[in-house]
Protein backbone atom coordinates (compact mmCIF):
# COMPACT_ATOMS: atom_id res chain seq x y z
CA UNK A 1 0.00 0.00 0.00
CA UNK A 2 1.07 3.74 -0.91
CA UNK A 3 1.88 5.96 1.88
CA UNK A 4 -0.69 8.24 2.70
CA UNK A 5 0.74 11.60 1.96
CA UNK A 6 -2.23 13.54 3.76
CA UNK A 7 -2.18 11.24 6.90
CA UNK A 8 1.58 12.24 6.84
CA UNK A 9 1.76 15.56 6.34
CA UNK A 10 -0.96 15.44 9.41
CA UNK A 11 1.41 13.57 11.17
CA UNK A 12 4.44 15.63 10.84
CA UNK A 13 2.84 18.81 11.73
CA UNK A 14 1.60 17.56 15.00
CA UNK A 15 5.05 16.22 15.96
CA UNK A 16 7.00 18.59 18.82
CA UNK A 17 9.66 20.43 18.51
CA UNK A 18 12.61 19.17 20.84
CA UNK A 19 14.18 21.18 23.73
CA UNK A 20 18.00 21.74 24.42
CA UNK A 21 19.01 22.55 28.63
CA UNK A 22 22.28 22.97 29.47
CA UNK A 23 23.34 20.11 31.98
CA UNK A 24 26.49 20.61 34.03
CA UNK A 25 28.46 17.11 35.41
CA UNK A 26 27.35 15.96 38.98
CA UNK A 27 29.07 18.82 41.62
CA UNK A 28 32.11 17.90 43.59
CA UNK A 29 33.86 15.85 40.43
CA UNK A 30 37.69 16.33 39.67
CA UNK A 31 38.57 16.94 36.40
CA UNK A 32 41.95 19.39 36.29
CA UNK A 33 44.30 16.31 36.50
CA UNK A 34 46.61 16.49 33.59
CA UNK A 35 45.94 13.29 31.44
CA UNK A 36 48.47 11.49 29.73
CA UNK A 37 48.85 7.60 27.70
CA UNK A 38 46.65 4.90 29.48
CA UNK A 39 44.83 7.51 31.51
CA UNK A 40 40.99 7.72 31.90
CA UNK A 41 38.39 9.90 33.66
CA UNK A 42 35.07 8.74 34.04
CA UNK A 43 32.61 11.88 34.53
CA UNK A 44 28.29 11.54 36.14
CA UNK A 45 26.36 13.75 35.35
CA UNK A 46 23.89 12.93 38.09
CA UNK A 47 21.14 11.50 36.16
CA UNK A 48 20.29 10.13 32.84
CA UNK A 49 20.14 11.91 29.87
CA UNK A 50 19.90 12.12 25.80
CA UNK A 51 21.80 14.67 23.85
CA UNK A 52 25.05 16.04 23.08
CA UNK A 53 28.14 16.24 24.73
CA UNK A 54 30.53 19.31 24.79
CA UNK A 55 34.08 19.33 25.80
CA UNK A 56 36.71 22.01 26.56
CA UNK A 57 40.61 20.89 26.48
CA UNK A 58 43.55 22.01 27.43
CA UNK A 59 46.91 21.08 27.80
CA UNK A 60 49.85 21.56 30.33
CA UNK A 61 53.74 21.14 30.03
CA UNK A 62 55.13 21.81 26.46
CA UNK A 63 52.80 23.13 23.60
CA UNK A 64 51.00 19.93 21.46
CA UNK A 65 53.31 18.87 19.06
CA UNK A 66 51.13 15.99 17.82
CA UNK A 67 46.76 14.86 18.06
CA UNK A 68 45.38 13.18 20.88
CA UNK A 69 43.64 10.09 20.00
CA UNK A 70 40.25 9.74 22.47
CA UNK A 71 38.29 7.17 23.23
CA UNK A 72 34.91 8.33 24.76
CA UNK A 73 32.44 5.66 26.44
CA UNK A 74 28.56 5.95 27.56
CA UNK A 75 26.57 4.41 29.94
CA UNK A 76 23.18 4.29 30.87
CA UNK A 77 24.16 1.93 33.37
CA UNK A 78 27.45 1.53 35.07
CA UNK A 79 27.50 -1.88 34.31
CA UNK A 80 27.81 -1.11 30.54
CA UNK A 81 31.83 -0.03 31.47
CA UNK A 82 32.44 -3.18 32.47
CA UNK A 83 31.46 -5.54 29.33
CA UNK A 84 33.90 -5.31 26.62
CA UNK A 85 32.35 -4.81 22.97
CA UNK A 86 34.86 -6.85 21.11
CA UNK A 87 33.51 -9.96 23.51
CA UNK A 88 30.07 -9.34 22.61
CA UNK A 89 28.86 -12.08 19.90
CA UNK A 90 25.14 -11.37 19.93
CA UNK A 91 22.83 -11.26 16.89
CA UNK A 92 21.51 -7.54 17.28
CA UNK A 93 24.18 -4.90 15.79
CA UNK A 94 27.14 -4.10 18.25
CA UNK A 95 27.32 -0.43 16.42
CA UNK A 96 24.42 0.35 18.70
CA UNK A 97 27.15 0.43 21.85
CA UNK A 98 28.20 4.15 22.19
CA UNK A 99 31.71 4.46 21.85
CA UNK A 100 33.60 6.78 19.93
CA UNK A 101 37.04 7.34 19.22
CA UNK A 102 38.22 10.38 17.73
CA UNK A 103 41.65 12.50 16.77
CA UNK A 104 41.42 15.72 18.16
CA UNK A 105 44.14 17.89 15.94
CA UNK A 106 44.02 21.27 18.09
CA UNK A 107 44.76 21.92 22.28
CA UNK A 108 43.26 23.78 23.25
CA UNK A 109 39.66 23.72 21.84
CA UNK A 110 36.21 23.07 22.77
CA UNK A 111 34.78 20.38 20.82
CA UNK A 112 30.78 18.74 20.56
CA UNK A 113 30.80 15.29 20.16
CA UNK A 114 29.46 13.77 16.53
CA UNK A 115 26.44 11.69 17.95
CA UNK A 116 23.03 11.70 20.44
CA UNK A 117 24.07 9.89 23.33
CA UNK A 118 21.88 8.49 26.03
CA UNK A 119 23.46 8.71 29.12
CA UNK A 120 24.45 9.25 32.95
CA UNK A 121 28.30 8.21 32.73
CA UNK A 122 31.07 9.34 30.56
CA UNK A 123 34.08 7.73 30.37
CA UNK A 124 37.26 9.62 28.57
CA UNK A 125 40.61 7.08 27.71
CA UNK A 126 43.26 8.72 26.40
CA UNK A 127 44.46 6.06 23.90
CA UNK A 128 47.66 8.05 22.68
CA UNK A 129 49.13 11.47 23.15
CA UNK A 130 52.64 13.16 22.35
CA UNK A 131 55.19 12.92 25.92
CA UNK A 132 55.31 16.19 25.42
CA UNK A 133 52.04 18.10 27.13
CA UNK A 134 49.35 16.33 28.82
CA UNK A 135 45.58 16.87 28.68
CA UNK A 136 43.48 18.76 30.60
CA UNK A 137 39.96 18.03 30.84
CA UNK A 138 38.79 21.45 31.75
CA UNK A 139 34.85 21.75 31.47
CA UNK A 140 32.23 19.17 30.17
CA UNK A 141 28.66 19.82 29.45
CA UNK A 142 25.73 17.68 28.35
CA UNK A 143 23.07 19.72 25.97
CA UNK A 144 20.07 17.54 26.98
CA UNK A 145 17.15 16.65 24.32
CA UNK A 146 13.52 16.17 24.93
CA UNK A 147 10.36 17.17 23.75
CA UNK A 148 8.38 16.33 27.30
CA UNK A 149 6.75 19.87 28.59
CA UNK A 150 8.27 19.68 32.06
CA UNK A 151 5.70 22.18 33.16
CA UNK A 152 2.92 20.21 32.36
CA UNK A 153 4.33 17.12 34.83
CA UNK A 154 2.26 17.71 38.71
CA UNK A 155 4.30 15.41 41.19
CA UNK A 156 2.61 12.57 42.89
CA UNK A 157 2.10 12.34 46.27
CA UNK A 158 2.07 8.98 48.41
CA UNK A 159 2.56 8.45 51.88
CA UNK A 160 4.91 5.39 51.07
CA UNK A 161 8.24 7.51 49.40
CA UNK A 162 9.38 4.48 47.66
CA UNK A 163 6.11 4.74 45.19
CA UNK A 164 7.14 8.20 44.96
CA UNK A 165 10.19 7.19 43.88
CA UNK A 166 9.55 4.83 41.72
CA UNK A 167 6.78 7.14 39.73
CA UNK A 168 9.96 9.77 39.34
CA UNK A 169 11.67 7.28 37.67
CA UNK A 170 9.03 6.05 35.65
CA UNK A 171 8.57 9.56 34.35
CA UNK A 172 12.01 10.44 33.95
CA UNK A 173 12.17 7.33 31.60
CA UNK A 174 9.32 8.40 29.48
CA UNK A 175 10.52 12.07 29.61
CA UNK A 176 13.96 10.60 28.09
CA UNK A 177 12.19 8.54 25.45
CA UNK A 178 9.73 11.86 24.35
CA UNK A 179 12.10 13.08 21.16
CA UNK A 180 10.60 13.62 17.97
CA UNK A 181 8.70 10.66 18.50
CA UNK A 182 8.31 7.72 21.33
CA UNK A 183 10.98 6.73 20.81
CA UNK A 184 11.43 3.08 22.57
CA UNK A 185 14.56 3.52 24.04
CA UNK A 186 17.11 6.75 23.15
CA UNK A 187 20.02 4.06 23.20
CA UNK A 188 18.21 1.55 21.07
CA UNK A 189 16.45 1.44 18.89
CA UNK A 190 15.78 5.07 18.92
CA UNK A 191 12.40 4.94 17.14
CA UNK A 192 9.05 4.42 17.29
CA UNK A 193 7.49 1.16 17.81
CA UNK A 194 3.44 0.03 17.77
CA UNK A 195 3.31 -1.61 21.22
CA UNK A 196 5.89 0.85 23.29
CA UNK A 197 3.44 3.84 21.85
CA UNK A 198 0.67 2.26 23.30
CA UNK A 199 1.97 2.05 26.93
CA UNK A 200 3.99 5.50 26.52
CA UNK A 201 0.67 6.75 25.58
CA UNK A 202 -1.37 5.69 28.79
CA UNK A 203 1.34 6.94 30.81
CA UNK A 204 1.47 10.55 29.15
CA UNK A 205 -1.92 10.95 29.54
CA UNK A 206 -1.39 11.11 33.56
CA UNK A 207 1.63 13.12 33.30
CA UNK A 208 3.04 15.21 30.51
CA UNK A 209 -0.44 15.23 28.01
CA UNK A 210 1.58 15.83 25.30
CA UNK A 211 -1.51 14.32 23.38
CA UNK A 212 -0.89 15.89 19.76
CA UNK A 213 2.71 13.95 19.90
CA UNK A 214 0.71 10.73 20.34
CA UNK A 215 -1.81 11.43 17.44
CA UNK A 216 0.98 12.49 15.17
CA UNK A 217 2.60 9.29 15.88
CA UNK A 218 -1.00 7.42 15.34
CA UNK A 219 -1.74 9.11 11.92
CA UNK A 220 2.70 8.73 11.10
CA UNK A 221 1.22 4.49 11.63
CA UNK A 222 -1.66 5.07 9.34
CA UNK A 223 0.32 7.13 6.87
CA UNK A 224 3.05 4.19 6.38
CA UNK A 225 1.34 0.77 5.91
CA UNK A 226 2.99 -2.41 4.84
CA UNK A 227 2.11 -3.43 1.46
CA UNK A 228 -1.40 -5.18 2.43
CA UNK A 229 -2.23 -2.68 4.60
CA UNK A 230 -0.71 -3.82 7.98
CA UNK A 231 0.30 -1.86 10.55
CA UNK A 232 4.39 -1.84 10.80
CA UNK A 233 5.80 -2.90 14.18
CA UNK A 234 7.83 0.50 13.87
CA UNK A 235 8.51 3.21 11.90
CA UNK A 236 11.53 5.16 10.61
CA UNK A 237 10.90 8.83 10.97
CA UNK A 238 14.48 9.88 8.97
CA UNK A 239 16.09 10.23 6.40
CA UNK A 240 12.45 9.77 4.82
CA UNK A 241 9.41 8.48 7.18
CA UNK A 242 9.06 4.95 6.62
CA UNK A 243 7.78 1.75 7.64
CA UNK A 244 10.30 -0.98 9.03
CA UNK A 245 9.91 -4.13 6.77
CA UNK A 246 8.72 -6.06 10.59
CA UNK A 247 5.13 -7.05 11.48
CA UNK A 248 3.87 -8.48 14.79
CA UNK A 249 -0.09 -9.95 15.22
CA UNK A 250 0.20 -8.49 18.53
CA UNK A 251 1.79 -4.85 17.73
CA UNK A 252 -0.59 -4.03 14.52
CA UNK A 253 -3.81 -5.14 16.83
CA UNK A 254 -2.75 -2.32 19.15
CA UNK A 255 -3.17 0.37 16.88
CA UNK A 256 -6.98 -0.08 17.61
CA UNK A 257 -6.46 0.03 21.00
CA UNK A 258 -4.36 2.82 21.34
CA UNK A 259 -6.49 4.67 18.79
CA UNK A 260 -9.60 3.93 21.40
CA UNK A 261 -7.26 4.93 24.50
CA UNK A 262 -6.13 8.44 22.39
CA UNK A 263 -10.20 8.60 21.91
CA UNK A 264 -11.06 8.53 25.15
CA UNK A 265 -8.42 11.08 26.72
CA UNK A 266 -9.16 13.45 24.41
CA UNK A 267 -12.58 13.17 22.74
CA UNK A 268 -10.72 14.05 18.83
CA UNK A 269 -13.61 12.63 16.64
CA UNK A 270 -11.76 13.51 13.61
CA UNK A 271 -9.01 11.54 14.00
CA UNK A 272 -11.22 8.45 15.35
CA UNK A 273 -12.93 8.84 11.66
CA UNK A 274 -9.40 9.34 9.74
CA UNK A 275 -7.93 6.39 11.16
CA UNK A 276 -10.79 3.94 11.41
CA UNK A 277 -10.20 2.60 8.52
CA UNK A 278 -6.83 1.69 9.03
CA UNK A 279 -7.94 0.38 12.64
CA UNK A 280 -10.81 -1.87 10.90
CA UNK A 281 -7.84 -3.39 8.76
CA UNK A 282 -5.64 -4.42 11.17
CA UNK A 283 -8.59 -6.28 12.48
CA UNK A 284 -9.37 -8.05 9.17
CA UNK A 285 -5.86 -8.70 8.15
CA UNK A 286 -5.25 -10.59 12.02
CA UNK A 287 -8.92 -12.21 11.28
CA UNK A 288 -7.17 -14.19 8.05
CA UNK A 289 -4.69 -16.17 10.78
CA UNK A 290 -7.92 -17.47 12.54
CA UNK A 291 -8.89 -20.76 11.41
CA UNK A 292 -12.77 -22.32 10.88
CA UNK A 293 -12.49 -23.18 14.62
CA UNK A 294 -12.38 -19.81 15.82
CA UNK A 295 -8.49 -20.30 17.21
CA UNK A 296 -5.61 -18.06 15.77
CA UNK A 297 -3.53 -20.63 14.10
CA UNK A 298 0.00 -21.24 15.65
CA UNK A 299 3.35 -20.14 14.33
CA UNK A 300 6.61 -20.92 14.07
CA UNK A 301 8.17 -17.98 12.49
CA UNK A 302 10.18 -16.30 14.89
CA UNK A 303 8.38 -13.48 16.17
CA UNK A 304 5.57 -13.26 14.48
CA UNK A 305 3.60 -12.35 17.57
CA UNK A 306 5.85 -10.59 20.03
CA UNK A 307 3.95 -10.84 23.88
CA UNK A 308 7.73 -10.84 25.95
CA UNK A 309 10.93 -10.67 24.96
CA UNK A 310 10.77 -15.06 25.70
CA UNK A 311 12.16 -17.27 23.06
CA UNK A 312 10.69 -20.57 25.17
CA UNK A 313 7.21 -18.76 25.03
CA UNK A 314 4.32 -20.07 23.07
CA UNK A 315 2.29 -17.02 21.67
CA UNK A 316 -0.51 -18.82 20.15
CA UNK A 317 -2.83 -18.34 23.19
CA UNK A 318 -1.64 -14.51 24.01
CA UNK A 319 -2.19 -13.95 20.62
CA UNK A 320 -6.12 -14.68 20.75
CA UNK A 321 -6.40 -13.10 23.88
CA UNK A 322 -4.71 -9.90 21.80
CA UNK A 323 -7.17 -10.20 18.57
CA UNK A 324 -9.93 -9.93 21.08
CA UNK A 325 -8.48 -7.07 23.26
CA UNK A 326 -8.48 -5.50 20.00
CA UNK A 327 -11.91 -6.45 19.01
CA UNK A 328 -13.48 -4.85 22.02
CA UNK A 329 -11.57 -1.38 21.33
CA UNK A 330 -12.66 -1.77 17.76
CA UNK A 331 -16.34 -2.40 18.66
CA UNK A 332 -16.42 0.64 20.40
CA UNK A 333 -14.53 2.83 17.54
CA UNK A 334 -17.29 1.45 15.65
CA UNK A 335 -20.55 2.49 17.56
CA UNK A 336 -18.67 5.46 18.49
CA UNK A 337 -18.66 6.83 15.14
CA UNK A 338 -22.28 5.36 13.80
CA UNK A 339 -20.67 2.51 11.60
CA UNK A 340 -23.03 -0.25 13.19
CA UNK A 341 -23.01 -2.88 10.55
CA UNK A 342 -19.16 -2.59 11.30
CA UNK A 343 -20.08 -2.75 14.93
CA UNK A 344 -22.34 -5.39 14.72
CA UNK A 345 -20.22 -8.36 12.95
CA UNK A 346 -16.98 -7.42 14.97
CA UNK A 347 -18.81 -8.15 18.17
CA UNK A 348 -20.48 -11.37 16.38
CA UNK A 349 -16.99 -12.62 15.21
CA UNK A 350 -15.95 -11.47 18.72
CA UNK A 351 -18.24 -13.92 20.17
CA UNK A 352 -17.45 -16.80 18.45
CA UNK A 353 -13.31 -16.37 19.30
CA UNK A 354 -14.11 -15.51 22.40
CA UNK A 355 -15.85 -19.12 23.37
CA UNK A 356 -13.33 -20.80 21.20
CA UNK A 357 -10.79 -19.25 23.26
CA UNK A 358 -12.45 -21.15 26.55
CA UNK A 359 -13.03 -24.45 24.75
CA UNK A 360 -9.14 -24.30 23.09
CA UNK A 361 -7.26 -22.97 25.37
CA UNK A 362 -8.91 -23.78 29.07
CA UNK A 363 -7.48 -26.58 30.50
CA UNK A 364 -10.28 -28.19 33.19
CA UNK A 365 -8.27 -29.90 35.12
CA UNK A 366 -5.38 -27.69 35.29
CA UNK A 367 -7.78 -24.69 36.10
CA UNK A 368 -5.08 -22.55 33.57
CA UNK A 369 -4.74 -21.57 29.73
CA UNK A 370 -1.90 -23.66 27.92
CA UNK A 371 -1.16 -22.54 24.52
CA UNK A 372 -0.04 -24.66 21.41
CA UNK A 373 0.30 -28.25 20.84
CA UNK A 374 3.02 -28.31 23.43
CA UNK A 375 -0.19 -27.32 25.94
CA UNK A 376 2.74 -24.09 27.58
CA UNK A 377 1.35 -22.79 30.91
CA UNK A 378 2.47 -19.13 30.91
CA UNK A 379 1.97 -15.97 32.26
CA UNK A 380 1.39 -13.83 29.62
CA UNK A 381 -1.36 -16.59 28.08
CA UNK A 382 -3.49 -15.99 31.44
CA UNK A 383 -3.02 -12.33 30.95
CA UNK A 384 -4.04 -12.07 27.87
CA UNK A 385 -6.99 -14.26 28.16
CA UNK A 386 -7.88 -12.56 30.88
CA UNK A 387 -7.82 -8.87 29.47
CA UNK A 388 -9.57 -10.80 26.55
CA UNK A 389 -12.43 -11.53 28.60
CA UNK A 390 -12.58 -14.66 28.19
CA UNK A 391 -12.96 -15.70 31.70
CA UNK A 392 -15.24 -13.69 33.99
CA UNK A 393 -13.50 -11.38 36.73
CA UNK A 394 -13.41 -13.80 39.79
CA UNK A 395 -12.19 -16.81 37.79
CA UNK A 396 -9.46 -14.05 36.41
CA UNK A 397 -8.06 -13.29 39.69
CA UNK A 398 -7.96 -17.02 40.74
CA UNK A 399 -6.12 -17.83 37.82
CA UNK A 400 -2.96 -15.19 38.37
CA UNK A 401 -2.76 -16.52 41.91
CA UNK A 402 -2.50 -19.99 40.63
CA UNK A 403 0.10 -19.20 37.60
CA UNK A 404 2.10 -17.99 40.80
CA UNK A 405 2.23 -21.38 42.09
CA UNK A 406 3.23 -23.33 38.94
CA UNK A 407 6.79 -23.79 38.85
CA UNK A 408 6.95 -25.11 35.47
CA UNK A 409 5.00 -21.71 33.96
CA UNK A 410 7.15 -19.34 31.90
CA UNK A 411 7.75 -16.39 33.40
CA UNK A 412 7.84 -12.52 31.76
CA UNK A 413 10.32 -10.75 31.09
CA UNK A 414 10.16 -7.61 29.94
CA UNK A 415 8.12 -4.54 31.83
CA UNK A 416 5.85 -4.01 28.79
CA UNK A 417 4.46 -7.55 29.63
CA UNK A 418 4.78 -6.79 33.51
CA UNK A 419 2.30 -3.83 32.34
CA UNK A 420 -0.54 -6.18 31.18
CA UNK A 421 -0.49 -8.56 33.79
CA UNK A 422 -0.86 -5.61 36.29
CA UNK A 423 -3.80 -4.12 33.97
CA UNK A 424 -4.44 -8.04 34.44
CA UNK A 425 -5.10 -7.89 38.19
CA UNK A 426 -6.39 -4.31 38.31
CA UNK A 427 -9.28 -5.56 35.72
CA UNK A 428 -9.72 -8.64 38.10
CA UNK A 429 -9.79 -6.24 40.92
CA UNK A 430 -6.79 -7.33 43.15
CA UNK A 431 -5.35 -3.58 43.52
CA UNK A 432 -3.17 -4.92 46.52
CA UNK A 433 -1.26 -8.08 44.43
CA UNK A 434 -0.93 -5.27 41.43
CA UNK A 435 1.06 -2.76 43.80
CA UNK A 436 3.15 -5.44 45.57
CA UNK A 437 3.60 -6.86 42.14
CA UNK A 438 4.85 -2.72 41.11
CA UNK A 439 7.13 -2.63 44.79
CA UNK A 440 8.61 -6.10 43.65
CA UNK A 441 9.52 -5.39 40.14
CA UNK A 442 10.30 -1.92 39.34
CA UNK A 443 11.27 -1.30 42.66
CA UNK A 444 13.37 -3.80 42.40
CA UNK A 445 15.10 -2.25 39.50
CA UNK A 446 14.55 1.21 41.62
CA UNK A 447 16.71 -0.59 44.37
CA UNK A 448 19.72 -1.51 42.13
CA UNK A 449 20.53 1.75 41.76
CA UNK A 450 18.12 2.66 38.37
CA UNK A 451 17.27 6.32 37.91
CA UNK A 452 15.87 4.89 34.56
CA UNK A 453 14.03 1.89 34.01
CA UNK A 454 15.37 -0.93 31.51
CA UNK A 455 13.79 -2.91 28.74
CA UNK A 456 14.37 -5.90 30.23
CA UNK A 457 14.38 -6.80 34.04
CA UNK A 458 14.36 -11.13 34.95
CA UNK A 459 14.77 -10.38 39.03
CA UNK A 460 15.95 -14.02 38.47
CA UNK A 461 18.57 -13.29 36.05
CA UNK A 462 20.32 -10.13 36.02
CA UNK A 463 22.19 -11.15 33.24
CA UNK A 464 19.16 -11.68 30.83
CA UNK A 465 19.53 -10.70 27.06
CA UNK A 466 17.54 -11.33 24.35
CA UNK A 467 20.23 -10.38 22.14
CA UNK A 468 22.86 -12.42 23.44
CA UNK A 469 24.90 -9.86 25.59
CA UNK A 470 23.61 -7.19 27.58
CA UNK A 471 26.05 -4.61 26.82
CA UNK A 472 23.55 -3.78 23.25
CA UNK A 473 20.51 -3.93 26.12
CA UNK A 474 18.50 -0.57 26.83
CA UNK A 475 18.87 0.82 30.77
CA UNK A 476 15.84 3.61 29.27
CA UNK A 477 13.41 2.00 27.88
CA UNK A 478 9.62 3.98 28.08
CA UNK A 479 7.32 0.15 27.93
CA UNK A 480 8.69 0.17 31.19
CA UNK A 481 7.24 3.49 32.41
CA UNK A 482 3.72 1.98 33.52
CA UNK A 483 4.25 2.71 37.27
CA UNK A 484 3.59 6.30 36.35
CA UNK A 485 0.43 5.35 34.13
CA UNK A 486 -1.01 2.62 36.90
CA UNK A 487 0.22 4.71 40.49
CA UNK A 488 -1.43 8.26 39.26
CA UNK A 489 -4.15 6.32 38.15
CA UNK A 490 -5.30 4.01 40.58
CA UNK A 491 -3.02 5.19 43.34
CA UNK A 492 -3.29 8.85 43.88
CA UNK A 493 -3.57 10.82 46.96
CA UNK A 494 -5.04 13.93 45.78
C1 LIG B 1 12.94 -4.31 20.97
C2 LIG B 1 12.68 -2.86 20.88
C3 LIG B 1 11.26 -2.42 21.18
C4 LIG B 1 10.30 -3.54 21.05
C5 LIG B 1 10.72 -4.59 20.09
C6 LIG B 1 9.73 -5.68 19.86
O1 LIG B 1 13.98 -4.61 20.10
O2 LIG B 1 13.58 -2.17 21.69
O3 LIG B 1 11.16 -1.82 22.42
O4 LIG B 1 9.05 -3.04 20.77
O5 LIG B 1 11.89 -5.15 20.57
Amino acid sequence: MKKNLEFLSKALSLLPEVKETLVPPKEGQFFSKPLGKGDSVTIDFGKHLVGHLQVKMGYVNSHPDAPVWIRFSFAENLKEFEENVENYQGWICSAWVQQEQLHFDLIPGEYTLPRRYSFRYVKIDILDISSKFNLVIEDVMAIALSSADDSKLKSYHNVHKELEQIDHIACHTLHDCMQKVFEDGPKRDRRLWMGDLRLQALANYETYQMNDMVKGCLYLFAALPMQNGQVGACVFLEPEPEVDDTSMFDYSLLFVAALWDYYVETKDREALEDLWETAKMQIVLAQKQVGNDGVVKDCNKLGWCFLDWSLELNKQAGAQGVLLYAMKSAVAIAKEIGKDHDAECIMKTYELYRKAAKMHFYDEEKGLFVSGDCRQISYASQVWMILGDVVDEQSGIRILHDVATQTEAIEMITPYMYHYYIEALLKCGDKTEALSVMEKYWGGMARLGADTFWELYNPNNPDESPYGGTIVNSYCHAWSCAPAYFLRKYYSEK
